[in-house]
């Protein structure tokens, strides 16, 4: 349906912002909303462009008719059970993910990975081609979907293409590693604007498209025969008036009250929020407490952690390592220092909806967020926009582009387990003037930057018309 009744507004992410659940019965099915970065960045602005529509997985290999939900128009794309194994696990989750977030697991590369993640995103490509009314705007998202600029453009060269990486991009000597990084880097040169999260990223890209072709990058952009590509860093934000709003409601507030009640009204709750993930510098955050119970510096039942690690990758063979070593690690925190109905540490490996994930962060007297690599986090915002009472502290690694923003936490070298130590105990006994003061500066940081302004930086850079989008023009 390309041409005047197309779409002026397209979305392309691996994942489409919905899971498709499948009742008892089998037959009737329902789209929950899926937890996770990038969807709570996007959908709101998609549902304020009009006519917009997202491309994405629908988490299985059926055909599924387009439809729309919540005003917006999702075109599900399949995928089957190689590509799942090969695309996705593969060559987005076990070779790109670990190279990009510095490889803190060693990155695994094999060759049938790559002709999978060709022809998914040439599938991608393909879609959004044909949903694209003339003159569109086509917004592709994040590292799973490195290709589809370039393929978009050879079909359709009358769009607008943007592409925002999530995730951090690595510096020269990594990604040099990465087999058919040649390809990756033209597939991204297809785009209009390349966006990072991080200035840092930015320059990274621009040092490599002269070490690898040869380019003079000037500023902020670099030529493409004669098409200007801009690179630039765009920091990713949350709602934040809605995040303050559900943190606010009565809802909220009594649930906070009865899960403090719930743990036995300690003094102390430290709270982890993560996808279960080795970036995330989960296992080096439970260390760091142990140690602390240990040696007496912190002590239960006054003290009390809790660890949400959503279920994440299951089928990829890091994770369930990952999984595996801090359950045990959770077992011997409470096998050593806990008692009969008090934990030290309760581990919940589920996934939860906003207004449960709001009432814990209001009852956590300290946020832990230690990943050792993050190209966000947007848990830390979060955090800091759910505490109508103006208190709270946050622990924050500075590995996590969040530190850049948020620089009144209390931040921390997550590889320095004494730094971890002391940056957990330095929050725990702040004066109260001192976490108000750090709390306030943080939330009004956030008001000015939400998600809006990152939407609205992304697509002036991208020349986008303000009519194209409601969101653009800040209504
Ligand atoms: P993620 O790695 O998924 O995102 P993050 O930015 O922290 O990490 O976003 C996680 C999101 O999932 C948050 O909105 C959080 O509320 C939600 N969430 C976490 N645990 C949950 C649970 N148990 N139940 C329900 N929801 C849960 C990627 C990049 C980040 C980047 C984002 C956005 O890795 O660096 O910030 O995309 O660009």
């Amino acid at each position: 349906m390309s041409g005047s009744e197309g779409s002026a507004f397209v979305v392309v992410a691996n994942r489409l912002p919905v899971d498709r659940i499948v009742a008892e019965d089998g037959r009737t099915t329902e789209w929950r909303r899926s937890p996770g970065g990038l969807v709570t960045a996007l959908q709101p602005v998609l549902q304020a462009a009009e006519k917009g529509t997202w491309i994405g997985w629908s988490g299985d290999s059926s055909h599924i008719d387009p439809f729309t939900l919540d005003d917006m128009r999702l075109h599900p794309i399949p995928l089957d059970d190689e590509e799942l194994r090969n695309y996705y696990e593969g060559f987005s989750n076990a070779s790109l993910w670990p190279l990009y977030h510095d490889a803190v697991e060693q990155p695994i590369f094999r060759r049938r990975w790559w002709t999978s993640y060709e022809r998914v995103n040439a599938r991608f490509a393909e879609r959004a081609a044909s949903v694209a009314a003339r003159g569109a705007v086509v917004w592709v998202q994040d590292y799973q979907l490195q290709l589809v600029p370039a393929m978009l453009r050879r079909l359709r060269p009358d769009v607008r293409i943007g592409f925002f990486l999530h995730i951090p991009f690595p510096p020269v000597e990594l990604f040099m590693q990465l087999p058919r990084r040649l390809e990756i880097l033209h597939g991204l040169l297809g785009a209009d604007v390349i966006g990072f999260q991080q200035p840092l990223g930015a320059q990274n890209f621009l040092r490599l498209t002269r070490h690898l072709l040869d380019m003079k990058p000037k500023g902020h952009s670099v030529m493409v025969d004669d098409r200007e590509v801009k690179v630039e860093s765009f920091p990713i934000s949350i709602d934040t008036a809605s995040v303050e709003e559900l943190a606010a409601s009565e809802k909220v507030t009594r649930r906070a009250k009865e899960i403090r009640a719930e743990l036995g009204d300690p003094r102390n709750i430290i709270l982890g929020v993560d996808r279960l993930d080795y970036t995330k510098g989960i296992e080096h955050r439970l260390k760091a407490y142990r140690e602390l119970l240990s040696e007496g510096r912190l002590a239960v039942p006054e003290t009390v952690m809790v660890q949400v690690a959503t279920p994440s990758r299951e089928r990829v063979e890091h994770y369930r390592t990952l999984r595996s070593s801090v359950e045990r690690e959770v077992g011997r925190i409470n096998g050593d220092f806990g008692q009969v109905g008090l934990p030290a540490i309760h581990y919940l490996h589920q996934s939860y909806d906003r207004a449960e994930l709001a009432a814990l962060y209001r009852v956590a007297d300290v946020m832990v967020v230690t990943p050792l690599r993050d190209g966000m986090n947007l848990v830390a915002k979060e955090y800091v926009s759910s505490r109508p009472d103006g208190d709270g502290a946050l622990v924050l690694s500075e590995f996590t582009g969040a530190a850049s923003d948020l620089k009144q936490a209390y931040q921390v070298n997550p590889h320095d387990l004494d730094e971890v130590k002391a940056g957990l105990l330095r929050a725990i006994q702040a004066p109260e003037s001192d976490r108000r003061k750090r709390m306030r500066a943080m939330r009004r940081h956030l008001r000015g930057h939400d998600v809006k302004h990152w939407a609205r930086g992304f697509l002036t850079a991208l020349g986008v018309p303000e009519t194209a989008t409601a969101y653009n023009s800040g209504k």
